[in-house]
């Protein structure tokens, strides 16, 4: 018979290729080795460290999908895998180079022109510069038709008029990729807004409750000028937005795995060395179960990440996979390392048991990216034909 190891307990290294491993190991030892010694300053102070993005960078980490322009070229299961290892430290890191990858790379690499891939791509790519995406307004979140940033085509360009909130290293980002209502056809496009333009701020979000390692602000557009080249001249209409987000959202799929990986590993470690009535907590059947549930999740979780990246490799992915996972993942990480906390009874309170930590930021990949009631909507109008969510 086979040894059953619980750390894998179905194989997912056996379905991977040499180079996926390779990716995987050079980043969980960057991760393990450079960021975890970080992650406790970070969470406390809420500063912001400017040497991360290039460290990954460096090792190929970011746009990792992405052919050329110094980019791996690598494939979707190795992106996943990225996020996984860094969310094993915490989500803030993997939301910072996330959006850097998916919300901005990508949407220069799908709907950019090739001056524009050459201008941002490679200096991206070893994050010289860093990169945010606004499509959150502060009326319009669940529901982003609605929005109310618009662009005006005037002599040499557009005016750009709006609010952006909650929007990932906008406080740090040198560029920003701004979707807008354009007034001349009604119709949403992405703009690439460069920092230092009149009229545009970005101030930080302090005092977050989670993800406090990353930068989050709003974004104020008071009547920014910008020349055509600013506009991302394949975008046309909400799905471009949304076709970015199936990049960002399959990413956290298997990046909240990895955060609850973290809390198993510590919140089993902590059973077995702490004592209570004379024996391990680990011998207790209760805690028992909180592990073995936890952990049946997370397997089950990358399974299906795993298959969806196959399926996005194949360019076979429709969007309510990712749906399934994103929410699937998330609720379940949120659900199953507010478990484990429980193990570590007083101890739960202390930041340096990392598990808490982890559990905050959880709330929030729940939420970003569609929140779990609105992926339910999204695969319940598959479901039945209704959408939930119209008029
Ligand atoms: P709906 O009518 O369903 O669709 C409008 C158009 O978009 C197309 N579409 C998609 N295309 C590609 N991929 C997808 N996933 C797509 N979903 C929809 C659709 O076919 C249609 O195209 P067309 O040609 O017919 O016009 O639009 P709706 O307004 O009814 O949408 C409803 C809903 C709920 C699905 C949508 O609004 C939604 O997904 N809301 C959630 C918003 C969201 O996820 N925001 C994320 C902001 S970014 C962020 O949180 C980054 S955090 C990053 C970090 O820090 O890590
Ligand atoms: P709302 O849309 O107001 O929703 C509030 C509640 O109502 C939720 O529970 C929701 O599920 C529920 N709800 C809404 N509509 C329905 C419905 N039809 N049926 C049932 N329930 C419904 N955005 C960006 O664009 N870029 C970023 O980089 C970014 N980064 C973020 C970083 C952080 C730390 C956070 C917290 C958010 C970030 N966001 C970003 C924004 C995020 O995507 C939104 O917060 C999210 O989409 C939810 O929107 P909302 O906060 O306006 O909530």
């Amino acid at each position: 018979l086979a040894k059953f190891r619980w750390e894998d307990p179905l194989n997912l290294e056996s379905l991977l290729t040499d180079d996926e491993v390779a990716i995987r190991d050079t980043a969980h030892q960057y991760c393990q080795e450079k960021l975890q010694p970080r992650v406790l300053h970070g969470w406390r102070t809420e500063e912001f460290d400017p040497s991360i993005l290039p460290e990954m960078g460096k090792l190929g980490l970011l746009g990792p999908t992405i052919s050329g322009y110094g980019c791996a070229g690598a494939s979707n299961v190795a992106y996943g895998l990225i996020a996984r290892e860094i969310e094993r430290v915490d989500s803030g890191y993997r939301s910072m180079s996330s959006v850097q990858s998916s919300l901005v790379m990508h949407p220069i690499n799908e709907f950019g022109t090739e001056a524009q891939k050459e201008k941002y791509l490679h200096r991206l790519a070893k994050a010289e510069i860093i990169g945010a995406f606004g499509l959150t307004e502060p009326n319009h979140g669940s529901d982003p038709a609605g929005m109310e940033t618009t662009a005006e085509e005037v002599d040499g360009g557009f005016v750009i008029n709006g609010s952006k909130t909650w929007i990932s290293n906008a406080p740090v980002a040198d560029v920003f990729i701004i979707w807008a209502n354009c007034k001349w056809d009604n119709k949403i496009r992405g703009f690439i807004l460069e920092k230092g333009l009149k009229g545009l701020t970005a101030p930080p979000i302090k005092n977050k409750l989670a993800l406090r390692v990353s930068l989050t602000g709003s974004v104020f557009m008071d009547s920014v000028r910008v020349g055509h080249d600013a506009l991302l001249p394949k975008t046309k209409g909400l799905g471009s937005p949304f076709s970015c987000l199936n990049s960002a959202r399959y990413g956290i799929s298997w990046g909240v795995m990895g955060a609850l990986e973290d809390c198993v590993d510590r919140a089993r470690s902590y059973a077995m060395e702490r004592h209570q009535f004379k024996r391990p907590l680990a011998s207790f059947q209760l805690v028992q179960k909180k592990l073995v549930d936890a952990q049946t999740e997370t397997t089950l979780g990358l399974l299906a990440s795993l298959q969806v990246g196959r399926i996005k490799d194949q360019g076979k992915l429709a969007p309510e996979m990712v749906s399934l996972v994103k929410k699937n993942n998330c609720g379940k990480a949120l659900k199953h390392s507010r478990a484990v906390l429980d193990i570590l009874g007083g101890n739960a309170c202390a930041d340096e048991y990392h598990v808490g930590r982890h559990v905050a930021n959880l709330q929030v990949t729940n939420t970003y990216e569609g929140t779990n009631d609105i992926h339910a909507l999204i695969l319940g109008k598959a479901m039945t034909g209704i959408p939930a969510f119209a008029n």
